[in-house]
């Protein structure tokens, strides 16, 4: 038996990786010192690896912003607007992945969308393809790392997506037929894989990794006769190939997946150990290997090593040990690096937690246990598993059983949507066509400086406090001066919208140097759920108190909604992620109330993970969003009829999930709708939906200022979809990463243009 890993955070200890490339960005590093620094994160990385005592090392999936842009960077897949600015090759792949503005120079193109990783907070960056995309080796990224490592005197599997995968997961060209589909260029690319994996055969490689995890939706069960066509194809001219299945289970697939010509297939058994029985069975009288994917690589919590080595003896005895590896259950991107630098955590927390390094010695671990060496990490891992399993029974029995008298009535809120909209038109007293922002304010330079310095205890408690008042002071002067109706605080005492919630319940436990990569260089830092959730104090009152005693305007009290906060957090593993995300909506609606309680008359509790949190076989989807849908009611049912309950959606293509967004319930949503067409305002008419909305006006992901003739364009088209009446007038997103003055200049062209449409579109 062996040990393998999937693959490792591309970050670099000390997010090296996320310095340099800003650096290069901003003109303070070249070329040359942002690939030696690559070079090195490289080999720590493999260093680290093979130290740990892991034997299938993996390379080729190291980049330097995402690794699906590299698959078409390197296939030679670089759209005309990118082609065309006369840049060098790293500036093109750079400006495909975050766009590029230089007006001296004339180049202003923008970035190539993103999109969620399966279900993961991870984003792709998805170059769009269309029937007259051409496909030729640019570069073999694959054949160099390996070549890289092996003069450090490490070999090597090389890691690459595999095809069916990658043209499932790139963009569709907008110039594309409506009906075109990005996999209908299978046979164009099929000739560059067997150029690049022959490359590889040729240089000595034996194994490679093909990534697969599209095997784990349902449309791919469908898909049995392209799977035979490109592994009968590469077969021949590649090394013995193990494709992977991360992130869920091949279900049905397994009947075309067990005549494939494959050296191995892996499984996901973090996710979904109830599979094995059924492709043990499949591939018992066949030749094809198993690679089990036993160490999570979504989680931060230590393996249970036993029970892990149970369910690989059991996968021992059907097939035997030479048709047996271990591995990860994914890459190891998604966890932090390691918790060895974890300078604030106690000792008992620190012997709960697995990062990446200590996931590889994990791995190591298990394989030889299985070769019937059962190391010291194998018997502390015992103790520490029996230890963690002590802390989690002493549970928070008032929390426990305040879950579990959960009620129908505190799901509703009091009456339907018609009645409480005229008591809100009563208490709320805003206009036609209300103009509102969706949470934040520009964060500026000051603003990171005073919570880094509070942090660092430079500053008190109060001096901190003081210098946010005064933020939220100038966001509602300038709300004023622009003309708002309803107006937000700024949150400029934010650092994350999760983390700072996370940091306030009891639950909740915080790495210093946890970062995860979110996408290209910016990352996040998820807390970790370790107990039962909840509230001793109230979050946000004073602040949104503080900001309404300021104006005779309405202020918006700003929540992070409980799906959200899960979704960004590392969920605990001994209780479902329902029974959480219920603790985390009774906090938040002790929350609202309090808000509602101080004055507060309108409160938006964002989800804009909601979406991705969906289950990637629709088989689960139901149960899902019924307990997703249930927490966010129960978050925002506990006030009367007069308090306006807003929510908020980044990523808006909800068309198969719109009955549940209708069952949220919310009086208000504000959706990301600015730089798609306005076609995803039709699954809300012909649903009928009923309750308040604001559309985007505008793309905030861009300093761009929209023109006030274009706004109202946009209102009147919207108009012509939804009833006038329901229409909030509103950016797409945040604002927090935007500056000041083109802040300014957007939210006062948005003013004058709503307040046309007051005297122009026609309401009822
Ligand atoms: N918070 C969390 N997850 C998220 C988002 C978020 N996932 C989806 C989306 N928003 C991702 N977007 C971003 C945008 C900016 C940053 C990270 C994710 C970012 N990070 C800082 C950086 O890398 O420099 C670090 C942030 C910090 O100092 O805490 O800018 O909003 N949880
Ligand atoms: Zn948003």
């Amino acid at each position: 038996v062996k040990s393998a890993v999937l693959g490792y955070p591309r970050i670099g200890v000390g997010r090296s990786m996320k310095k340099i490339i800003e650096s290069y960005w901003a003109g303070n590093a070249s070329a040359e010192q942002l690939q030696e620094t690559a070079k090195s994160v490289r080999k720590e990385r493999w260093e680290t690896i093979k130290n740990a005592g892991v034997d299938i090392i993996p390379s080729g999936e190291f980049t330097l912003y995402d690794q699906l842009l590299d698959h078409s960077y390197n296939f030679g897949v670089i759209p005309e607007r990118y082609a065309s600015q006369q840049l060098n090759g790293l500036d093109t792949y750079f400006a495909m992945g975050r766009g590029r503005q230089d007006k001296a120079k004339g180049v202003d193109v923008v970035a190539c969308e993103m999109g969620k990783y399966f279900d993961s907070n991870y984003h792709v960056v998805k170059v769009p393809h269309a029937p007259n995309t051409e496909f030729k080796l640019n570069q073999n990224q694959q054949l160099a790392e390996y070549e890289e490592a092996k003069a450090l005197g490490i070999i090597t599997r090389p890691v690459i997506f595999g095809p069916i995968t990658y043209l499932s997961l790139v963009a569709k060209s907008r110039e594309a037929p409506a009906d075109f589909e990005p996999l209908s260029l299978l046979d164009k690319l099929l000739p560059v894989y067997k150029e690049l994996l022959s490359q590889l055969k040729g240089a000595g490689v034996e194994h490679v990794q093909i990534d697969e995890p599209i095997l784990v939706l349902d449309k791919a069960e469908a898909w049995g006769s392209e799977y035979k066509k490109v592994y009968e194809a590469l077969a021949p001219v590649a090394p013995k190939i193990t494709i992977t299945s991360s992130y869920g289970r091949v279900g049905k697939s397994i009947e075309y997946l067990k005549s494939l010509p494959i050296y191995a297939l892996h499984l996901d058994l973090d996710r979904e150990p109830k599979q094995l029985d059924e492709v043990l069975a499949a591939l018992k009288s066949t030749d094809i290997n198993i690679e089990l994917g036993l160490v999570s690589g979504r989680n931060i919590w230590k393996t249970d090593l036993k029970a892990a080595k149970a369910l690989a003896e059991k996968a021992v005895s059907e097939l035997s040990s030479e048709r047996v590896n271990v591995s990860t259950s994914s890459s190891l991107l998604h966890t932090p690096i390691s918790v060895k630098v974890e300078k604030k955590l106690t000792s008992e927390q620190l012997s709960w937690l697995s990062f990446a390094e200590e996931k590889c010695e994990e791995v190591a671990a298990l394989a030889q246990a299985l070769n019937g060496k059962e190391s010291s990490l194998f018997e502390q891992n015992t103790k520490d598993i029996a230890a963690r399993r002590e802390f989690e029974r002493s549970s928070d029995s008032a929390v426990r059983d305040r879950v579990a008298s959960i009620s129908e009535e505190m799901l509703s809120r009091k009456s339907p949507f018609a009645t409480r909209r005229e008591a809100q038109k009563k208490h709320l007293n805003l206009p036609k066509f209300p103009t509102t922002t969706i949470g934040s304010f520009p964060q500026t330079k000051e603003i990171r400086q005073a919570r880094a310095k509070f942090t660092k205890g430079e500053i008190t408690k109060e001096e901190y406090e003081k210098a946010m008042e005064a933020e939220i002071q100038n966001a509602v002067d300038f709300q004023t001066k622009v003309g708002l109706d309803l107006f937000v605080h700024g949150e400029p005492e934010r650092n994350d919208m999760v983390q700072y919630f996370g940091e306030q319940l009891n639950g909740f436990i915080f790495t210093q140097l946890g970062w995860v990569q979110s996408y290209g260089s910016r990352y996040v830092r998820p807390p970790i759920v370790v107990s039962d959730v909840s509230r001793p104090s109230p979050m946000t009152v004073r602040w949104s108190a503080y900001a309404q005693s300021l104006t005779d305007k309405p202020m918006k009290g700003m929540l992070t909604g409980p799906v959200t906060i899960l979704n960004w957090s590392f969920p605990r593993a001994d209780v479902s992620k329902e029974v959480q995300s219920k603790q985390l909506a009774l906090a938040l609606r002790d929350e609202v109330v309090d808000l509602a309680n101080a004055g507060i008359k309108a409160i938006q509790v964002d989800e804009p993970a909601i979406r991705e949190g969906l289950p990637l076989r629709k088989a689960d989807w139901d149960n899902y969003l019924t307990w997703a849908v249930d927490s966010f009611r129960l978050s925002t049912s506990g006030v009367g009829d007069d308090t306006q309950v807003h929510s908020h959606f980044c990523y808006s293509d909800f068309g198969d999930i719109f009955p549940s967004i209708q069952r949220l319930d919310a009086d208000v949503i504000s959706i990301e709708a600015s730089k798609a067409d306005l076609k995803l305002l039709d699954v809300f008419k012909s649903y009928g939906y009923s309750n308040e909305i604001g559309p985007g006006v505008y793309d905030i992901h861009s300093p761009r200022v929209p023109g006030e003739q274009e706004i109202k364009d946009r209102l009147e088209a919207m108009a012509k979809v939804l009833p006038a009446d329901n229409l909030i007038v509103n950016p797409d997103c945040g604002l927090k990463t935007r500056g000041w003055k083109e802040t300014e200049e957007s939210l006062s062209n948005l003013v004058a243009a709503a307040r046309w449409a007051r005297s122009s579109l026609v309401t009822a």
